[in-house]
């Protein structure tokens, strides 16, 4: 019988150690609902700092659109509060905007198009149901729509490991042309207190947003997870830096998934996710790497959140 992409992508990660399941299957509908609540918690400073930074620095961030005709695309919209704030600056200046929000999810598509189409009516909205990397292509193929600003923002570079980000980001070098921008969030070291509230909330919608995942595993591959005998692990690895998610088994277990038997003695792990924290030194490596132009950093006053605004040069 073949097998679906995802069950043998589950599969090739729990197979051998370290075993790994990838962030992106966080994101079903439940797990971006968990997700969004996240980011309104007390702990979860990420959302709030980086909504200051384009409260104060969003004039800054969009001049460089001119007050002609752009278009902004929205790698990863979320539920898009901060963009609104940079396209409000764009109206402000008499620029005619074209809104394009990227995701893989139609809902979440439907959702940043009414949520704009309510605020900010003179802008016209073009989604994209694409991943990253074919939205890459189309937006290579598109020369009509005045100059862009990509949205990279949330620190969801983090969630790939340095390798990864580079060649991302590189990607999207190539498909842009002089004149656009992007603007990239990222999550600065901090200290490691912080950090862990952050990634282990006392609430518990991490951990909720952590088991998740295997919740899903369940309903959609039949696997026959206890949910009761995992429990979420967040730690930090200085060495990269960043912050993990792991579950980890409570006890020792078989569980079955595809008809693949999987053996797991009390205490071993299964690594979710990478969140990486960053220097301001890595940042502007990451731009020349790319072969971006620095034209920014702007950052929060507690100096926890860089949002980094990148220029393409010929
Ligand atoms: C989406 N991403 C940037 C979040 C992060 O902080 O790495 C996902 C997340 N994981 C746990 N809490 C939030």
């Amino acid at each position: 019988m073949r097998r679906s992409p995802l069950l043998a992508g589950v599969l090739a990660g729990l197979a051998r150690p370290p075993r790994t399941l990838a962030s992106s299957l966080f994101y079903d509908a439940r797990g971006s609902q968990l997700f969004q609540w996240i980011t309104n918690l007390p702990e979860y400073y990420l959302t709030r700092v980086e909504r200051e930074i384009l409260t104060v620095h969003g004039e800054a961030i969009v001049a460089p659109m001119g007050r002609g005709r752009c278009t902004v695309v929205d790698l990863g919209a979320g539920d898009g509060h901060k963009t609104q704030l940079l396209l409000r600056r764009l109206l402000d200046r008499g620029a005619r905007v074209t809104y394009a929000p990227v995701d893989i999810s139609q809902a979440a598509l439907d959702v940043a198009r009414e949520r704009v189409s309510a605020d900010t009516p003179a802008i016209e909205v073009r989604t994209v149901r694409a991943t990253y990397a074919r939205a890459l292509r189309l937006l290579q193929g598109d020369r009509e729509s005045g100059p862009k600003l990509v949205l990279f923002l949330g620190s969801s570079v983090g969630n790939l490991e340095h390798q990864e980000a580079h060649s991302f980001l590189a990607g999207l070098r190539r498909a842009l042309r002089p004149g656009d921008h992007v603007l990239v969030g990222f999550d600065l070291v901090k200290p490691l207190p912080v950090l862990q509230r952050a990634y282990d909330d006392a609430q518990g919608l991490t951990r909720a947003f952590n088991l998740n995942l295997l919740a899903r595993l369940n309903r959609e591959l039949g696997a026959d997870f206890d949910l009761q005998a995992f429990r979420h692990v967040a730690t930090w690895d200085p060495g990269r830096p960043a912050m993990e998610s792991w579950l980890e088994a409570t006890r020792r277990q078989t569980v079955v998934i595809g008809r693949v038997a999987h053996h797991f003695a009390a205490g071993e792990r299964i690594h979710t996710e990478i969140s990486c924290k960053y220097t301001l030194e890595h940042v502007g490596g990451f731009a020349a790497e790319a072969g971006f132009v620095e034209a920014g950093r702007f950052t929060d006053r507690d100096g926890w959140f860089a949002d980094a605004l990148w220029r393409v040069e010929a």
